[in-house]
């Protein structure tokens, strides 16, 4: 049996639990709690006038009914702004029922709590809200002109204005690198608004237990810590009487980071107020309409660039549409801003962008956060660049990349989390060396003649990218060994299907030396570890993954000292296998680590039969040893966490290959082939996974999924009827390669992987789709009848 985990495809060891329906996810708890719903604005932008709740009270099984008013200090103040920022100068979030404004179509007016969800549903129909029109601004060219308001002191819906701008090394502004420039190229990208369609949505249940003044939560979050410091905080609790417990998750992609989340601090509150248990479950409109949305950006580009397409100077220019609130601040535009250039030496640049309010659902990170946008502006631009120059588009891409040698990169930008962006290590020419091999970039010529010769279009693309992974501040472990052998781990953040369970496990083994099966991990839970940031921003692996590793370095040579005083051996020659202390070249000497449990906390003996059988073997020389020896704490556990000192660049390529159709304009991808680095992988099978669930969202948001909101403000699609997602038969078979460049930055070497499928998808698609076509793509998605209008346009 080997104990060597880390990097072994290892099968997911919590899919049989929620495959066979075994997972708890929120719903399935608290089967005999109070159901909680809310009565939503049904318009964009209005002046509550009157709330009429008389008809409600009737409501057989009716027990709360709760309007702002009726909301006591903190619970009743706006909800916090997560991420300030100083260009934020004009920051809102909404009030967590609405005050005297509903600015978007979904925006909670009034909580209903009720016996169940059906008389609850009932209950809140018959609430009738009494409301004065106001002019909604939707559309975020039009919200810039700043003729109607959607906050009414935030001149122009100006919410950020911010400006980024790297020198050439010459010293030349990126204007005038580009007036400069031999060949200078504008146009403008447009991306649609999307949004995190997790398959579970959202959903909070709490217990308060008045005799211990101690409040229970249960919410379906990416970040149980920070909804308990909210919750504590909002409702005047101290910390300690206050747990959060993330049960299984199914899926967040982003939207479950806010906290709290309205719901998050009512649905506490009332259980609190009325001494039961309360619980509210997202329903799939609400998901729609209430929750966040993110990707619908206005991307203005200039670049200049030589003979051999190497990119001089570059202006960007975007207008962010950010919904009526800023609740995680304006962290996608800078994620856009700060992330555009890529794998790329680019010679000076400039980036401006406005985080405008419209009055729509609000924006919040949705994976890939700001990266898709940001990736479809930089390859849209390596592409035309290419077309103009009549290059090949990998050579165009090849003649700007950062060259191995050149790392640490420096891009002069300012990353999301105030530190240098700094690229630590990669080698792209050799992953577009892979993914050209893997995709037969270049004997794609003769192919698409010969599809042309049958009458069919095929096209090929590509795209690349950088992705900032693992921030800070600091994640940590916990690895406590036990008597019966097994070790128990635990990490304070969640998990939302990435695998935690496996991956952390992983690490455990490896690092302890003891078989995977004996290995338990414990996430998003606060009651077994308080201080943690969350699951976002890829950094699960790198964060906790590393304070595992270093929490198991430490009991691991605690173990080792122990064992090494019953063996009446050298620390230095002792190893762990198959959870065993072992003297190296005394085959006869060892001890179970299980045994190493008990003799670092004897007084188990007294109560633990499975102790007493385990200090009964013949291997240690001794087993008399003081119960805590001095400096030490009994227990064979540990504790660390991990900070890093910037974030680490995983990178990646993908490429398509497309067909559409001469009559219909359908387009079909009908081959995928991704070259992905992440550092050191902990499981290439998970890593995999990530990837090809990443890239499904990718082609979603290349061909089908927007939200389509009227001039109303009115959300057309809000339902899985009509908003279109991608099936199993539109996601095509994804060829993987896999390159590892270590990350010098963290002792295990790993970058973060979760978000990157998704982040190229719609810059790829729209470079095989022009291909096919031959006429510029500057929007995604695209459906084939915007191809269509495309072709006519075009007289193609
Ligand atoms: N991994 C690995 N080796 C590496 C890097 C990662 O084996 N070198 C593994 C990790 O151990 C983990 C997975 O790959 O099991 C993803 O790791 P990481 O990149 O650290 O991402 P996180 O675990 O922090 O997950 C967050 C990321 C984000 S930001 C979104 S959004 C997203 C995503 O993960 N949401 C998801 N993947 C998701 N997958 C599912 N099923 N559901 C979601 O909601």
């Amino acid at each position: 049996m080997t104990t060597k985990l880390f990097g072994e495809r290892v099968q997911r060891r919590e899919d049989p639990r929620l495959i066979t329906g075994q997972g708890r996810y929120l719903d399935d708890l608290g089967q005999d709690a109070l159901a909680a719903a809310f009565v939503r604005s049904p318009h964009a932008h209005a002046r509550i006038r009157d709330i009429d709740v008389s008809a409600a009270v009737d409501v057989e099984g009716l027990v709360a009914v709760y309007t702002w008013e009726d909301l006591p200090e903190r619970v009743r103040d706006p909800l916090p702004l997560l991420i300030p920022h100083p260009a934020l100068t004009h920051g809102r979030t909404a009030y967590p029922l609405a005050r005297d404004i509903v600015r978007h179509v979904g925006e909670p007016v009034v909580m209903v709590v009720a016996r169940d969800r059906y008389l609850a549903e009932d209950a809140a129909s018959l609430i009738t809200v009494d409301y004065e029109l106001l002019k909604p601004v939707v559309g975020v060219e039009e919200a810039a002109q700043g003729v109607h308001l959607v906050h009414e002191d935030v001149p122009g819906n100006v919410g950020a204005h911010m400006i980024q701008e790297v020198p050439s090394a010459a010293g030349l502004g990126a204007r005038e690198a580009i007036d400069a420039a031999p060949h200078t190229l504008a146009f403008r990208l447009d991306i649609e608004r999307s949004a995190s369609m997790p398959l579970e949505g959202r959903g909070v249940y709490a217990r308060w237990d008045a005799d211990d003044r101690s409040l229970r939560v249960y919410s379906s979050t990416q970040t149980s810590t920070s909804v308990r410091m909210a919750v504590a905080a909002k409702l005047g609790l101290p910390l300690p009487s206050v747990e959060v417990i993330a049960p299984d998750v199914g899926g967040g992609f982003g939207v479950k980071i806010v906290h709290p989340w309205p719901e998050e601090v009512l649905v506490p509150w009332a259980a609190m107020l009325l001494g039961r248990e309360v619980k509210w479950t997202e329903d799939r409109r609400e998901h729609f309409v209430s929750s966040a949305h993110e990707r619908g950006q206005v991307q203005h580009v200039r670049v200049g660039f030589d003979d051999e397409g190497r990119v001089l100077g570059l202006d960007v220019t975007i207008l962010h549409d950010h919904g009526a609130y800023t609740p995680y601040g304006i962290i996608v535009p800078i994620i856009t801003s700060t992330q555009l250039l890529g794998p790329y030496r680019i010679g000076a640049y400039r980036v401006e962008f406005s985080s405008i309010y419209t009055n729509t659902v609000q924006v919040t990170p949705y994976r890939g956060a700001g990266r898709p946008q940001a990736t479809f502006c930089m390859e849209r631009t390596m592409d035309k660049i290419a077309a103009h120059l009549g290059k090949d588009r990998a050579a165009v891409r090849e003649a700007n990349f950062i060259h191995p040698d050149e790392f640490p990169y420096d891009q002069g930008l300012i990353f999301q989390d105030g530190r240098p962006l700094i690229y630590d290590s990669g080698d792209y020419p050799e992953s577009l060396r892979v993914l050209k091999g893997l995709i037969g970039w270049d004997g794609f010529a003769e192919q698409k003649e010969r599809a042309a010769a049958e009458g069919r279009r095929i096209g090929i693309g590509l795209g690349c990218y950088v992705e900032g992974t693992g921030v800070g501040p600091y994640e940590g472990g916990h690895v406590q060994v036990t008597s019966d052998g097994r070790v128990h781990v635990s990490t304070g953040l969640t998990s939302q299907g990435q695998g935690h369970e496996t991956v952390f496990a992983q690490i455990a083994a490896t690092e302890l030396g003891v078989p995977l099966d004996r290995v338990s991990v414990v996430t998003g839970d606060t009651r077994r570890f308080g201080y943690a940031v969350g699951t976002f921003a890829s950094r699960a692996a790198v964060m906790s993954g590393n304070a595992i590793a270093l929490a198991c370095r430490k009991v691991r040579e605690k173990a080792l000292g122990i064992a090494a005083d019953a063996l009446e051996a050298d620390p230095r020659d002792l190893t762990i296998e198959d959870g065993e202390v072992r003297v190296a070249g005394n085959p006869g000497a060892s001890i179970p680590l299980a045994t190493v449990a008990v003799l670092s906390n004897p007084l188990r003996y007294a109560f633990d039969e499975e102790a007493k059988r385990a200090t009964q073997f013949s291997g240690a020389a001794s087993m008399d040893r003081p119960p805590v020896a001095e400096g030490e704490e009994p227990g064979l556990e540990g504790r660390d966490y991990y900070s890093p000192v910037r974030s680490t660049f995983a990178s990646g390529m993908h490429a398509a290959i497309v067909e559409t159709d001469p009559e219909t304009a359908e387009i079909r991808i009908l081959r995928y082939a991704v070259v992905h680095d992440c550092g050191r992988l902990i499981n290439p099978m998970i890593v995999e996974g990530q990837i090809h669930g990443g890239v499904a969202q990718g082609v979603g948001g290349a061909l089908y999924e927007r939200m389509a909101y009227d001039e109303h403000g009115q959300l057309l699609n809000a339902s899985f009827m009509d908003f279109l997602m991608p099936y199993a038969t539109e996601v095509p078979l994804i060829e993987t390669a896999h390159l590892e460049t270590p990350s010098p930055l963290n002792p295990l070497g790993i970058k973060g992987a979760g978000e990157a499928g998704v982040i190229p998808v719609s810059a790829v698609i729209a470079s095989a789709i022009e291909d096919a076509e031959g006429i510029a793509v500057d929007r995604m998605p695209i459906s084939p009848s915007e191809l269509h209008d495309l072709r006519s346009r075009a007289g193609s």
